[in-house]
């Protein structure tokens, strides 16, 4: 039914308006250039629309493709809208969300985060998948399209998996991951100059900035296998941070023998964003929904507080026992 609807309704729409969580990832990013190669394939117009500036690192991968950051003076005339990899408005953030949850176009989600609400005609939702660019896939596989995945599809593709996955070593790796990457490779995608672009970009600063964070903003409490690192304004700004530098830095606290969660807090203007990270049979986007305004995967979680560090760093250790 849904696969019905959703065909019918890429054949006949011409204008496709590709939209992503704000703060892309690589996954995020992967899927707007997966989506809009294939709508170069099938001779659509498009157009990538952020709210707000990928990370450096991955505006490379955006080369050769119409894309730019929401500009809410702008008029936006496309007869489909995609939102990739986010599941409710709100992921777009403030400036973005009112745009995309009025937007009077046909919305199609493509998404692999639990709970998906109800604000689009179509919806494409599997929890289960590692990536959305995953559930792109899944999908084309399911439109009979996956003969369309040429070269520049398969960049994209592959990037989400990736990123996603932790370099497939999280648990929502599946056969079917490594089949859909084996089908990506057949094609001649050169996987390791996509590690190497997104692994091997490290600025100085960044890595002092990263090596400062667990030497010196670690927090450990061993009886309750959490870790806590968190990065104040000051610290920020010492080391030159550019988007992206703290990026995955919350793993190292899961990468450290006999902890099984951690905390990255992360001082901004407006308040303290939060990414929590877990493994085994600890979960955190409950919790990251319940305190802190946020929530995401059963591991990986993220949430925000209109506070200073401080405030936010107590408020946390005295839910640790909740955790
Ligand atoms: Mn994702």
């Amino acid at each position: 039914m849904t696969q019905n609807l959703l065909s019918s309704t890429l054949d006949s729409q011409q204008n496709w308006l590709i939209t992503t969580h704000k703060g892309p990832d690589g996954d995020a990013v992967g899927s707007v250039v997966a989506w809009a190669a294939y709508a170069k394939r099938c001779h659509k117009n498009y157009l990538i629309l952020f709210p707000d500036q990928p990370a450096a690192y991955l505006c490379p991968f955006l080369e050769g493709y119409n894309w730019e950051v929401y500009d809410v003076n702008k008029a936006y005339h496309f007869d489909l809208l995609f939102a990739l990899d986010y599941n409710a408005p709100s992921r777009v953030g403030q400036d973005m969300s009112d745009f995309v949850a009025d937007y009077p176009a046909v919305k199609v989600m493509m998404d692999h985060h639990p709970g998906p609400e109800d604000f689009c005609q179509i919806t494409v939702s599997n929890p289960k998948a590692c990536s959305t660019t995953e559930v792109i896939y899944q999908t084309l596989e399911t439109l009979a399209q996956l003969d369309q995945i040429d070269l520049h599809v398969a960049k994209g593709l592959y990037l989400g998996l990736l990123t996603d996955t932790g370099s497939f070593r999280f648990p929502s790796v599946s056969a079917d991951t490594h089949r859909m990457a084996a089908h990506l490779l057949d094609l001649g995608l050169e996987h390791h100059l996509i590690h190497e672009a997104v692994y091997d970009v490290n600025s100085v600063t960044r890595l002092q900035l990263r090596g400062y964070a667990i030497a010196e903003k670690l927090q450990l409490y061993p009886n309750y296998r959490i870790g806590i690192m968190s990065l104040s304004k000051e610290d920020l700004k010492r080391f030159d941070y550019q988007k992206g530098d703290t990026e995955g830095l919350v793993n190292v606290i899961l990468s450290i023998e006999g902890y099984d969660l951690g905390v990255f807090l992360m001082e901004t203007e407006d308040g303290v964003k939060l990414s929590f990270r877990s493994k085994g049979q600890r979960y955190v986007n409950a919790f990251a929904q319940a305190h802190f305004n946020g929530g995401g995967h059963q591991y990986a979680a993220g949430g925000f507080l209109a506070a200073d560090l401080h405030t936010t760093l107590a408020k946390l250790a005295s839910l640790l026992a909740q955790m």
